[in-house]
């Protein structure tokens, strides 16, 4: 089989300098692992503060996430202006977005141009995977080792390795066999890929599949789709920006952040949307009438914003039962044949269990022609053959299959790195089961390691670019308040975790999201287990509980000065 998402990235502008010395054993302040959005800021702020810091990402470049979803139609699904820094006011004025929802490319764009005008290439090391991480208890340093042989060591680690960098290609029987292409959505090539005259598969239908399938079912031949669980999806109603509109926002922008961080409920509050402040009625307390002005308005301000709609849509299931309704009849509405319809029209589980997807033209590609869609619900794929896919005894021949399969979310790009804290222990037999850390922060056992955008902290339900502001500014002034000289060795209490795990626990229990199996409970891995990856509680109630973690003097953690 012919692996083409494994990229090779020699010639790619976008590098930042690599390691050169065959071992290299310098010494940092700071280690920090990913180049995404969060580890570039992170590097930032040290760097800021005069510290030593060195870098590692394993692409070619920098964009985390970005630089390896490079799939047809990538683009972000929280408006432009809010998916963006909001650190630095000269920085969101001098930007300015193309489009509503910004494109992949235009992401990496961003990126770069983050990167170069805060300097931060120098102290990056691209192409290079750091292996494994083992604290040192006695020299209280974390020591660093990476697939191009560097052995550095360094006071603290920040994992920044993103909650969907860790792509999954399910086990499927023959897939060696396969004759034709294959490609990966989350390690798209960097080549121009056309499928024109081809007829090829998709199989699963997640946000990447919803942007991808009308791009490609334009390009080939046929498009064959095999869809397991269909996904909910809402127009993106993406554009080219409105100026007018930028300009607005570019005017108070200071006031527009506030309202994202303080009046919504996931970090965005889909700016365009009026009225923006998030529904706080219950779905099954007002009129037929009012809910339904709710749903029309939201569906033709398109995206995200049903997470700010009623209070209750993800609490209360017969409340929840009127918004997938509301959607499932729009399904219906746009799908030609009724079988298809049915077909694409989610019944088994909670709307918004599963993160919605933005789509531009999504369900109207099932009335092409050339697309068929393939239900594997009830007969699973049973294996690939040298000339295609075989379902229910019948081989569908394809010339390239695109694996939309999804992400190991949040836990598996940490658990790619061999991380040792004291007495030897690894993260994987600390979190035995599912992972535990105090505030998403840290691990007790793993003291001055911090994770970013990871598990126990509310990354899938918010915007990212706001919880990682957050938490990079968390643990810039824990390392500087603490790491008094840098001589400071700090880790959360065993009952400090303790206590966030029962909180997380109350706080998710009674939420609708454990009805689906959706990468929020792990459930899209087999054998991964079973567990809320995701503190529920909102962004704010989030922060007030990281402010507490600061309080008395960090009491929740225990320190050696
Ligand atoms: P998702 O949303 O996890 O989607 C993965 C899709 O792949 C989903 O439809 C899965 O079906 C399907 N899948 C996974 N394994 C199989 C097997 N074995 N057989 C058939 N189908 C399978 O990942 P995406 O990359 O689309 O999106 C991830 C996030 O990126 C998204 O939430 C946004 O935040 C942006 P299943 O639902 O498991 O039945």
């Amino acid at each position: 089989m012919l692996l083409r998402y494994v990229n090779s990235d020699k010639n790619d502008s976008t590098i930042g300098v690599r390691g050169k010395l065959k071992k290299n054993q310098e010494t940092f302040d700071v280690v920090i692992v990913g180049a995404g959005f969060a580890g570039m800021y992170m590097q930032h702020k040290i760097q800021q503060r005069g510290l030593s810091v060195r870098l590692y990402e394993a692409g070619s470049g920098v964009g985390g996430t970005w630089y390896w979803n490079r799939y047809p139609g990538a683009r972000v699904d929280v408006e432009s202006v809010e998916y963006s820094y909001s650190f630095d006011d000269d920085l969101q004025q001098d930007w300015s977005w193309s489009e509503r929802y910004a494109s992949q490319p235009e992401l990496m764009r961003y990126a770069n141009y983050f990167a170069d005008r805060f300097s931060l290439r120098e102290n990056m090391r691209c192409d290079t995977k750091v292996t494994a991480a083992v604290y040192d208890a006695e020299k209280l340093n974390w020591h660093i080792t990476t697939s191009q042989g560097d052995e550095v060591s360094a006071k603290y680690c920040v994992l920044a390795t993103g909650f969907l960098s860790s792509g999954s290609v399910p086990d499927f029987k023959g897939l060696n066999d396969y004759n034709g292409n294959t490609y990966l959505t989350s390690k798209w090539p960097k080549e121009d890929i056309n499928f024109k005259d081809q007829k090829v598969a998709v199989i699963g239908t997640g946000s990447s599949a919803v942007q991808s399938i009308p791009i490609i079912a334009k390009q080939a031949d046929h498009l064959t789709v095999f869809q397991r669980t269909p996904s909910f999806s809402i127009p993106a109603r993406n554009g080219p920006m409105d100026r007018e509109y930028e300009k607005r926002v570019k005017s108070d922008y200071p006031e527009w952040r506030r309202r994202q961080r303080y009046e919504s409920r996931a970090g965005f509050i889909a700016l365009n949307f009026q009225p923006t402040a998030p529904n706080n009625k219950s779905a099954i307390d007002v009129s037929d009438e009012e809910r339904l002005i709710d749903y029309e308005t939201r569906w033709e301000s398109g995206g995200l914003c049903y997470y700010n709609s009623f209070v209750d849509l993800l609490t209360n299931e017969k409340a929840n039962d009127t918004l997938a309704e509301f959607v499932r009849n729009k399904i219906r509405e746009k799908v030609k044949d009724p079988e298809t319809a049915e077909l694409l029209a989610p019944k088994d589980y909670p709307i918004m269990a599963k993160r919605l997807c933005a789509d531009t033209n999504y369900y109207e590609t099932y009335n092409r022609e050339n697309v068929s869609l393939v239900s594997i619900k009830d007969s699973p794929i049973e294996k690939l053959t040298k000339k295609g896919v075989v379902v229910g005894g019948h081989e569908y021949e394809v010339d390239s299959v695109i694996f939309a399969t999804g992400f190991d979310a949040v836990t598996g790009a940490i658990k790619n790195i061999d991380v040792r804290g004291v007495a030897g222990e690894s993260l994987d037999e600390h979190w035995e089961g599912a992972p535990r850390a105090y505030l998403g922060l840290m691990s007790n056992g793993f003291p001055n390691l911090f994770f970013l955008d990871g598990p126990c902290a509310n990354g899938a339900l918010v915007s990212p670019m706001l919880l990682s502001e957050h938490q990079v500014e968390w643990v810039d002034r824990c390392i500087n308040e603490i790491g008094v000289g840098l001589g400071a060795e700090i880790v959360p209490t065993l009952e400090a975790e303790d206590a966030w795990m029962q909180h997380m626990h109350d706080v998710g229990k009674d939420s609708l999201l454990h009805l689906a199996n959706s990468w929020y409970m792990g459930a899209n891995i087999p054998g991964k287990p079973r567990a809320l990856l995701s503190y529920l509680g909102g962004l704010e109630s989030y922060r007030q509980q990281c402010s507490s973690g600061e309080a008395n003097d960090y009491g929740n953690f225990v320190k050696t000065r």
